[in-house]
């Protein structure tokens, strides 16, 4: 009896559908593929705890893990799909027809595909699994024939040469479509990537980037060469973390891509890639956070934008006095509001063309992105900006305001302990303690250091690049042995000092002292 086959032939089949559909979308552009469109619907469809627990407990490599997950879950499944084939055909492909309508329907929800060309891969994918799923379940390349009820008889067994001969037939076949779907997806990845807007990004550079100097001006001190293992103070735009909804990055074309001011203003704008190249832009260090940063996690980072300033786009538009609220939204529909005070505060809100000297790199928001000092990015920070609209505060609520998070989004005074390392073990002695403090906007007074619940020991202070990033902290500890707790805190400009007291991220940015174990010997 050859059961393994129908139960083989349907994974088999799921492969060659998603390689299909991979391959498919790396050569269409914008179509998500099966995968990617069923991540989407995840990210989008998820109550907003879920998500919440997910960036928190998996941060960055999330949607890699929902993707990966989604795959762990489809191709197994196909095994089911073969057995129905196998028990109850054509029940196997009317199944994986019904998958793959619905992950057809999952990849038209983003706003940023074309339908029509997302429905024709997803069909063209399924298709093919339907194909594959039909001929490997074939009564012949099962070794079995139909009796006349439809029930599945055993021809093959009473010949064992002719059972060995199918039985290398039909792994052949399974394999070689196994292989060929494998390589498809990843064909279809590679594209993807190829296929981006990276190159008239690339173009832009000389236009944008050359009065730039990023890095770190030789003039403001830092800890960099005396401590190994310590943020420096400019985040290579490489190492910045990358938080945000998508699966696919959008892919916009400056020349195709305009920024409208909207809303309550005395009149609408609508602005094109060149009219902000031509304006005056300002240049400013800012430190960005993401909200969902644990006490001493890395969803932080600090770069040199430069951009047009807030103030002088809204001045274009004349926002009505009442107007309470900024919505920055995204070219994909997502949003993010802030009170229009930040604005008019005085610190340096804009919208960005430029992150450390380049123009904006493609998953940080290219072309255009808006950057408000003090703010946490789920407020503030919208990436493939296209539209600025102004209303009121209470008429309208961001993306990640229904799903739980605070409205306001202020960033919290954080300090962050980055050598020693957690769990690391050294010989007694000196060695530097040394890391991290921000509190965009208000700046950073003191730092201070413990051991074991002892006394505060003030921290020594690198330069500070301005009011709002974060800044180096260094303080020596003489190292006894035994199991030592390390704790830093930091006071802001106004003189307060951050809370001990353990919050989670959740609603409005997790507090509590970052704290390192370390063992001496
Ligand atoms: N269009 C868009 N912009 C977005 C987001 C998003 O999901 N979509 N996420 C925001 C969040 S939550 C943060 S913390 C910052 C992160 O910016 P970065 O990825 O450049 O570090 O972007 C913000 N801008
Ligand atoms: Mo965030």
């Amino acid at each position: 009896m050859q059961g393994w086959k129908a139960p083989t032939a349907g994974p088999v089949a799921v492969v060659a559908a998603l390689g299909c559909s991979e391959l498919l979308s790396g050569l269409i552009e914008p179509v998500p593929s099966l995968v990617l469109g069923v991540a989407g619907l995840f990210i989008d469809e998820t109550p907003g705890g879920l998500v919440r627990w997910s960036i928190e407990t998996f941060g960055a490599g999330q949607k890699t893990l929902l993707v990966v997950g989604i795959i762990a879950v489809c191709v197994p499944s196909g095994a089911l799909l073969g057995l129905a084939q196998r028990r109850r055909p054509p029940l196997g492909i009317v199944g994986f027809a019904a998958l793959g309508t619905f992950g057809a329907w999952a990849s038209t929800r983003d706003s940023l595909t074309n339908d029509a060309y997302a429905l024709l891969t997803a069909g063209a994918s399924t298709a093919v699994g339907v194909g594959v799923l039909t001929v490997l379940t074939r009564t012949r390349a099962l070794g079995m024939s139909s009796g006349v009820d439809g029930s599945a008889v055993d021809t093959i067994h009473h010949s064992g040469q002719i059972g060995a001969h199918e039985r290398r037939r039909f792994l052949a076949a399974a394999g070689a479509i196994a292989v060929l779907g494998a390589a498809s997806g990843e064909i279809g990845r590679m594209l993807r990537s190829k296929r981006s807007i990276e190159l008239s990004r690339d173009r832009l550079a000389a236009t944008l980037g050359t009065a730039l100097r990023a890095g770190v001006p030789a003039e403001v001190v830092t800890f960099d060469s005396e401590v190994a293992g310590l943020s420096t103070l400019v985040t290579p735009n490489d190492d910045f973390y990358r938080i945000d909804t998508r699966i696919l990055v959008p892919q916009v074309n400056p020349d195709d891509w305009t920024l409208r001011i909207t809303g309550m203003v005395e009149r609408e704008v609508t602005l094109s890639f060149d009219d902000l190249v031509a304006m005056e832009r300002i240049t400013e260090y800012v430190t960005l956070q993401c909200v969902s940063n644990e006490v001493g996690g890395d969803l932080v980072g600090t770069a040199l934008w430069s951009g047009i300033p807030l103030t002088e786009l809204l001045d274009l538009a004349i926002p009505h006095p009442r107007a309470s609220q900024i919505v920055g939204r995204s070219v994909d529909g997502w949003t993010a509001g802030f009170p229009t005070d930040v604005v008019t505060d005085g610190r340096p809100c804009m919208v960005a063309l430029t992150m450390n000297g380049e123009p904006l790199p493609v998953k940080h928001g290219f072309p255009a992105r808006l950057v408000v000092p003090g703010l946490y990015g789920y407020v503030s920070a919208t990436k493939w900006l296209t539209e600025i609209e102004l209303t009121t505060w209470e008429a309208f609520d961001g993306y990640w305001i229904p799903r739980g998070w605070a409205k306001e989004g202020t960033i919290r005074t954080q300090s962050r302990i980055d050598v020693p390392r957690r769990g690391t073990k050294v010989k007694a002695g000196r060695w530097p303690v040394a890391g991290v403090a921000w509190a965009p906007g208000r700046a950073i007074r003191r730092v201070e250091v413990r051991v074991d619940d002892g006394p505060w020991h003030e921290a020594e202070l690198s330069g500070s690049l301005s009011v709002n990033t974060w800044v180096q902290w260094l303080w020596t500890w003489d190292a006894t042995p035994g199991t030592h707790r390390l704790q830093v805190r930091a006071t802001d400009g106004t003189g307060e000092t951050q809370t001990a007291e353990v919050a989670p991220p959740a609603p409005s940015g997790a507090t509590g002292l970052h704290t390192v174990t370390v063992d001496v010997r």
